[in-house]
């Protein structure tokens, strides 16, 4: 297991001087943020932040994500184009050291959550997801960080409405075509492939979503017979599913060598389709890390693992989910597990 952390890049508040000095940590994991999404990544600007996470002596092995454009995942004439793009930036990225580039394929919105500040009882705040609150939600008029903004409310009914029209079928179907497409050149340049579940694993604003649960992935590893063809297991986004069993999915995908990344956090679940999210540390939550990297330790996994979104603690301000304190603190705590599972095995 190599433990990494998440960096935005120069504009994050969090410096690579900080991540370097958290015990154990490998490297970061990063993206080119400069480029709309589907454009190929200028290679000058793969280099510079890769010898910049070097010069700090990091290593820049994983990307997440490589967005995958709306045209792709709709499966409009112009995705031949953009799928051109996706494979360059595969071999770009290859070519500069990465080994594991992570995606998703979530229509329109990325991980979506119902109020990013929520004050618990320990005077640190959270992300959270209410049902009810998400229900009464007008997707046109929201954004959340990851999301791209740079769509009108128009043009974002249009699009939602233009997934309601595929469904999940059709969805399935472009991935299938992408997957086919792009995963060739993956094998070729040795680069693993990691999709992301969808956060959370349900249908949201009546837009279709399909990787959700362990048949779903099943079935999704099914589209391309080789072991770069895998997944970035997220606990936090897997697990908001009381149908999913997360330990259960990374005993079987682990066993199979397909999960190449793993995301680990913790969420309080309160209730059928509503969650907070919560420290690392298992009783806090609802999820017992240590059962859960005890599974990751028996399947011999040897893929990248980071924390994931953290609490914002000691009046930290900055990136929701993506303070520097409490993932520290996250990584550490599994640092430690792990530590303890070699020794004890
Ligand atoms: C949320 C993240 C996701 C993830 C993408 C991967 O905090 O885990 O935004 O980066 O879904 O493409």
């Amino acid at each position: 297991m190599k433990m990494t952390f998440r960096w935005f890049g120069d504009d994050d508040p969090v410096k690579l001087d900080d991540i370097r000095q958290i015990p154990g940590m490998t490297g970061v994991v990063t993206a080119v943020y400069s480029v709309p999404v589907g454009e190929v990544w200028p290679e000058e600007e793969i280099i510079r932040l890769k010898s910049e996470v070097e010069e700090k002596g990091l290593e820049m092995e994983v990307i997440e994500s490589v967005p995958v454009h709306e045209d792709i995942k709709l499966g409009r004439d112009t995705r031949d184009q953009y799928i051109e793009n996706y494979k360059e930036n595969i071999r770009l990225l290859a070519k500069h050291g990465v080994k594991c580039i992570c995606y998703n394929f979530m229509p329109v919105f990325d991980w979506t959550r119902s109020q990013l500040d929520h004050k618990l009882k320990d005077g640190s705040s959270a992300l959270i997801y209410y049902k009810e609150d998400v229900e009464k939600l007008d997707p046109t008029k929201l954004s959340l960080p990851g999301w791209d903004e740079s769509y009108s409310p128009e043009e974002m009914k249009e699009l939602i409405d233009a997934y309601k029209t595929i469904g999940e079928e059709g969805l399935w179907e472009n991935l299938e075509y992408f997957i086919k497409e792009i995963m060739p050149v993956a094998v070729e340049e040795d680069v693993n492939m990691a999709i992301h579940p969808d956060d959370p694993p349900w249908s949201i604003f009546g837009i279709p979503r399909i990787i959700t649960t362990k048949e779903n992935l099943d079935r999704f590893l099914d589209l391309y017979d080789d072991v770069h063809h895998g997944l970035t297991l997220c606990s936090g986004s897997l697990a908001a599913g009381t149908f999913n069993n997360y330990r259960d999915m990374v005993q079987h995908f682990g066993g199979q060598g397909r999960i190449h990344f793993a995301h680990v956090r913790n969420i309080k679940i309160l209730g059928e389709g509503s969650f907070e999210e919560a420290a690392h540390y298992s009783p806090c939550g609802s999820l017992d890390i240590v059962e859960i990297l005890k599974a990751y330790h028996d399947v011999g996994f040897k893929g990248y693992l980071r924390p994931d979104h953290g609490r914002m603690i000691w009046g930290e301000t900055g990136k929701p989910g993506y303070g520097l304190y409490d993932r520290a603190l996250g990584a550490m705590y599994m640092t430690g597990i792990w530590e303890t599972l070699e020794k004890l095995a």
